[in-house]
């Protein structure tokens, strides 16, 4: 064939690739050993927005997991507002929580490996926002409405406050930038690495903000899931999270600087709540398998987290099915660190979720499953 005509072919070609390439990828993306990097600047704007705080089909309260009903992957279009409610986190100690959607830990946010998340905060720490009228907008505000487990009563104290997505990777100081009380912020990520993650508030002090209560959890499944998969009868979530608070002799509870920065937790808790997982323990039966997305929030303390009477049969750490543990006793979490562990219920009875630091477990630590007997042989 004439050399000329062989140019040709290999321009058009190129051309053709790159014109694929361009429909594949907004505008600035790119693909790295099949994952997509180069979101759209994050836009601030002022709007009237006054509907549900939460919106999203995968959004759910703790410790609830929204299953995925779609092949493949798909974007997901996600509001959680933050906002301040006076909740209960032990019986007798009430705080003005600064929360995303009104609870502490915040809802949990399921996606599957390559998913696109397009997300809305409106920081509405300015306004009286009512967390427990049934809202369709999200399995969060429905479940939410139904517990309401923390006894949330509206609140306001207006500040700046952020979303830092763990499970994004994009550049913090565009996505992650703070924003003023009325202000809405909208960005993108993708969920490139599977993972039990963390989101928390950036804003200075960071401290202060997460230890006030804004963190929760973000799951991303494997594209091609778990090896265990199939064998799993239960799922649940479990968030832990450290306290700092003092009594303010005005009958609510207050930010304790100093204990915080000692690590000198007041609480340390299950989800959000010193009784969450004992006025309400998780169920299964003898001869299950129970898949626990843990997460560890910290803000400062780390967990050795340990189910009395179990062994972890698989534990994934930080989710990832590449990291493969064997019949492990425990999981050593850092702050902001997560696991998906698996264990065989051995009999009908109870079991008891403990962070194995014991002066943690005294503090609050501690949750029940309570096993029925074998349903199956
Ligand atoms: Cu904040």
């Amino acid at each position: 064939m004439p050399r000329h005509t062989h140019t040709a072919r290999t321009i058009l070609a190129a051309f053709a690739a790159a014109l694929l390439a361009f429909a594949a990828f907004a505008e600035g993306e790119y693909e790295v050993d099949g994952m997509i990097f180069g979101m759209p600047e994050a836009r601030v704007y002022t709007d009237d927005y006054d509907g549900p705080p939460v919106v999203g089909d995968t959004l759910t309260l703790l410790p609830n997991i929204a299953a995925l009903d779609y092949e493949g992957n798909t974007t997901h279009h996600v509001r959680m507002d933050t906002f301040v409610q006076e909740i209960e986190i032990a019986p007798g100690v009430r705080f003005n929580a600064w929360t995303y959607g009104g609870s502490v830990p915040g809802p949990v946010l399921h996606v599957r490996e390559g998913d696109r998340v397009v997300f809305t905060m409106r920081n509405r720490s300015d306004e009286h926002v009512v967390i427990t009228e049934p809202s369709s907008a999200s399995p969060y505000l429905e479940q939410l409405a139904a517990s309401n487990y923390q006894g949330a009563e509206t609140a306001i104290a207006p500040m700046p406050h952020s979303m830092d997505f763990h499970s994004g990777t994009v550049a913090a100081n565009d996505k992650w930038r703070s924003i003023a009380p009325g202000e809405t912020i909208e960005f993108e990520w993708v969920a490139n690495y599977p993972g039990v993650y963390i989101y928390h508030c950036g804003t200075p002090m960071v401290l202060m903000h997460t230890a006030m209560g804004q963190y929760g959890a973000v799951i991303v499944s494997p594209r091609d899931g778990f090896p265990t998969d199939d064998r799993v009868d239960r799922e649940f979530v479990v968030v832990q999270s450290d306290f700092y608070l003092a009594n303010g002799g005005n009958g609510l509870h207050q930010f304790d600087a100093m204990a915080a920065f000692d690590k000198k937790a007041s609480q340390v808790l299950f989800n959000g709540h010193r009784n969450a997982l004992s006025d309400a323990p998780l169920e299964a039966n003898a001869g299950e398998r129970v898949r626990i997305y843990f997460l560890n929030a910290g803000p400062s303390l780390t967990s050795t987290f340990h189910v009395i009477g179990a062994i972890f049969d698989v534990v994934y750490y930080e989710g990832s099915p590449e990291n493969v543990q064997r019949g492990m006793q425990s999981v050593l979490l850092g702050a902001g660190m997560g696991a998906v562990v698996e264990f065989i219920v051995p009999e009908a009875g109870e079991y008891y979720l403990v962070d194995h630091e014991f002066a943690d477990k005294e503090k609050g630590a501690v949750g029940v499953l309570r096993a029925g007997p074998r349903t199956t042989n």
